[in-house]
């Protein structure tokens, strides 16, 4: 059997920062509770945890990329809310802050989670922000903590690293 790696969702002892853009602010307040929610449930301190907030989803890559240049944290989840209905470049934004994040996250030192909603409705944000489809800021941050501290664990941290095996797998995933 070969050996699996994956980080543990423990977050004591880690460093956190939340960016949010404000733009549907009433939805991204709900990711950013969630997010928070996730981080307390893992172990985190109020203390490690820093919150950024930028006007829109366009600002975020600009303010990702000084964050993680910062050297400050281990984790990044990125926030934000955009509406097709109410975005008349909703493609073009999408495009534009999808890329930049997963650019940054593919190069910078920390783990980032990707907690963007796209949506075609208000609706659909608010079902995708802690009502029926769950809290996709929760979401992102349990995937920052995970990525953090594999992260950590191929830096040579062994304690980062769930002891994993096939069947672990199968029943950590949704
Ligand atoms: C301008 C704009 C529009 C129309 N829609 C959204 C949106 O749905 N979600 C969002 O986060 N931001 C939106 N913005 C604001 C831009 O992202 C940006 O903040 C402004 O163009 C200022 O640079």
């Amino acid at each position: 059997m070969p050996h699996i790696h994956q980080g543990t969702w423990n977050a004591k002892g880690k460093r956190f920062a939340i960016i949010a853009s404000r733009w549907n602010e009433f939805i991204s307040d709900k990711l950013i509770e969630g997010a928070l929610e996730a981080l307390a449930k893992t172990g985190a301190v109020d203390d490690d945890i820093e919150i950024f907030r930028c006007p829109g989803a366009f600002e975020l890559t600009g303010l990702a990329h000084r964050v993680a240049d910062s050297g400050k944290f281990d984790a990044l989840v990125c926030l934000g809310v955009v509406i097709r209905g109410a975005t008349p470049h909703f493609d073009v934004i999408v495009n534009q802050v999808t890329r930049g994040i997963a650019g940054i996250a593919a190069d910078a030192n920390l783990a980032i989670g990707f907690g963007v909603l796209t949506c075609d409705s208000i609706e659909q944000a608010i079902e995708r922000s802690g009502s029926k489809g769950g809290n996709r800021g929760a979401d992102a941050t349990m995937a920052a903590i995970e990525m953090a501290n594999l992260y950590a664990a191929l830096a040579g941290d062994s304690k980062s690293e769930a002891p994993a095996t096939a069947s672990a797998t199968k029943t950590r995933r949704k």
